[in-house]
C-alpha cells in the first residue's frame, strides 16, 4: 500500500523538491497551497495533475497555517502517514516588517498542526517533520553549531521558529507523537526564491552579463553562511521521518563562506573575476578581468564587448544599500552534521562549487529566455527587490 504524505508549503522551494522525491518513491502526496490572486504554482506545475482525473497521486488543498479549522479538516481528510511542515514566512529580513504574522504562521501554525494530529487521534499514525532552522543559533554560542548548541535567535523569524522547535519536542514527549526537528542550515537551488541572497546574486550576475541589469545592490557582505543544495536537504527530511525513534538533527555541509566570496565564486562560474574596493556602505565590486573562452561558451560571444567596456570604464557592478541590513544580524553559521551522518547515513552530494554551477546555469538560461522575449518585443516582468 502506498504511503500518504501531507506537505505544507508545497509551492515553496523545498515543498516542490520533496513532492517530486516522494512521488518517485510511490507516495500519494497531498499539498497545502495558499489562495493567491494569480497562479503561484510555478515550482510544481510539472507535477500538477488535473483534478478531473480519476486516479491522482498529487492532490492540492487550499489552506493557511493561520487557520486552525482549515488545517484540522485537511489532516482529517488526508489521514497522513507523514506530515512535512514546511510552510512558513521564511524571509528573515521581512520578519522584522511582519513580526506578528510571522509568529502566527511559523510559530502557532506548527502548534495548530500538532494539535490537529493529537485531537484527531492520529498520534500513533502520523509522523511529523518540523522545518527548523540554523537561525535558531543566531548569535552563535559555539562554532560549529550542533544539536546541543544553545539557541540565541536574532529575528522575529528565529524566535517564531524557536517556539515551533520546542512545541514539536513537547508534543513528542507529552503525547508520544513521532515528531522530529530538522535544524537545516541554508539550502539553495535554481528554484530558490529570488529575494534570498544566493539567488539574488546568480540572477543579477546573469542579467549583468547579458546587459539587462546594471548593478547588484546587497546589504552585509561579511556574513558567513553554510550553504548546501536543497536536493540534498529534502533527502535528509525523508530519512529523519523514516527513523524508528523521532529526534532532532542538524543538517549542514560544514563549510562556511562569506557573502563577498559567494559573489566572486558565482561570477567566476561564467568567467568573470570580481574585485572589491572600499569599506562598509562604500564597498563596491568591479569586473577585473574576463576569461573570454569561458564567458563565450557559457554566456555568449555577443555579450563580450559589453563586459570589456565595463572593465575598461571601471564600472562598479556591486554596491551596498543599507536598506538590506537587518536590525540584528546572524554573522556566522557553520554546522556540524555528525549526528545525521552517523545515524541517518546522510551525506551531501553537492558541494558549494556544484551548487553554484547548478544555480548559474539555471539563471543564465532564464536570462537568455528573457533577452529572446525582449528582442521579439514580448512582455518580460521586471522584478527587483
Ligand atoms: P519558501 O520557498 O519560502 O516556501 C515557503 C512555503 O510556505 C511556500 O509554499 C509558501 O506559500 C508557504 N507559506 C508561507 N506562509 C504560509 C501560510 N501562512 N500558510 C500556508 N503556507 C504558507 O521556503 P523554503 O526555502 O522552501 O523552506 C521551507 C521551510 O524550511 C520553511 O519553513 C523555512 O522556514 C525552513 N527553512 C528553510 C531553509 C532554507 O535555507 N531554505 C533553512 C532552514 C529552514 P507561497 O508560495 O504561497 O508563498
Ligand atoms: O539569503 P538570506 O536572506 O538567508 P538567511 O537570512 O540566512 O535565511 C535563510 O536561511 C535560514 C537558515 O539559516 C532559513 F531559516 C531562512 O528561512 C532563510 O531560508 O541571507 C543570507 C545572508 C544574510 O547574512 C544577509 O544579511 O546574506 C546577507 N545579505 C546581504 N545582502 C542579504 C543581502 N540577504 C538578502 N536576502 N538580500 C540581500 O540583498
Amino acid at each position: 500500500m502506498s504511503k500518504t504524505a501531507l506537505i505544507t508549503g508545497v509551492t515553496g522551494q523545498d515543498g516542490a523538491y520533496l513532492s517530486e522525491y516522494l512521488l518517485k518513491k510511490g507516495y500519494i502526496v497531498h499539498g497545502i497551497k495558499r489562495r493567491a490572486s494569480m497562479f503561484n504554482t510555478d515550482r510544481i506545475d510539472h507535477i500538477y495533475q488535473d483534478p478531473h482525473l480519476e486516479q491522482r497521486n498529487f492532490i492540492l488543498h487550499y489552506g493557511d497555517m493561520t487557520d486552525s479549522m482549515n488545517i484540522t479538516r485537511i489532516v482529517q481528510e488526508v489521514q497522513p502517514d507523514e506530515i512535512y511542515n514546511l510552510a512558513a514566512m521564511s524571509h528573515v529580513k521581512v520578519s522584522f516588517d511582519t513580526p506578528e504574522y510571522t509568529a502566527n504562521a511559523d510559530g502557532i501554525g506548527t502548534l495548530r498542526l500538532l494539535e490537529a494530529v493529537r485531537l484527531l487521534g492520529l498520534a500513533n499514525k502520523s509522523r511529523v517533520y518540523q522545518a527548523s532552522t540554523s537561525e535558531l543559533f543566531g548569535l552563535v554560542q559555539e562554532v560549529p553549531q550542533k544539536e546541543t548548541t544553545p539557541f540565541y535567535p536574532r529575528s522575529p523569524y528565529g524566535v517564531a521558529k524557536m517556539y515551533a522547535y520546542w512545541i514539536t519536542v513537547n508534543y513528542r514527549e507529552a503525547y508520544h507523537i513521532h515528531a522530529s526537528n530538522g535544524i537545516l542550515f541554508n539550502h539553495e537551488s535554481p528554484i530558490r526564491g529570488e529575494t534570498f541572497l544566493t539567488r539574488k546574486v546568480t540572477r543579477a550576475l546573469s542579467r549583468i552579463a547579458m546587459g539587462v541589469q546594471d548593478k547588484l545592490f546587497v546589504g552585509n557582505l561579511s556574513g558567513h553562511r553554510d550553504w548546501g543544495h536543497a536536493k540534498d536537504y529534502i533527502r535528509a527530511m525523508f530519512l529523519i521521518v523514516q527513523q524508528d525513534e523521532p529526534s532532532d538533527y542538524v543538517i549542514a555541509t560544514g563549510v562556511t563562506t562569506t557573502i563577498r566570496d559567494f559573489i566572486k565564486k558565482a561570477a567566476a562560474e561564467i568567467g568573470l573575476e570580481i574585485g572589491f574596493r572600499g569599506e562598509g556602505t562604500e564597498e563596491k565590486g568591479y569586473i577585473v578581468s574576463v576569461d573570454e573562452k569561458r564567458f563565450t561558451e557559457l554566456v555568449g560571444n555577443e555579450y563580450l564587448e559589453g563586459i570589456k567596456n565595463k572593465i575598461s570604464s571601471k564600472t562598479n557592478i556591486v554596491g551596498v544599500d543599507k536598506a538590506y541590513f537587518r536590525p540584528t544580524e546572524v554573522d556566522m553559521l557553520i554546522g556540524d552534521a555528525t549526528k545525521a551522518r552517523t545515524r541517518l547515513g546522510w551525506e551531501p552530494r553537492y558541494d558549494l562549487a556544484a551548487l553554484i554551477t547548478d544555480m548559474m546555469q539555471g539563471d543564465v538560461k532564464l536570462v537568455k529566455k528573457e533577452v529572446y522575449l525582449k528582442k521579439g518585443d514580448f512582455y518580460t516582468p521586471n522584478y527587483f527587490e
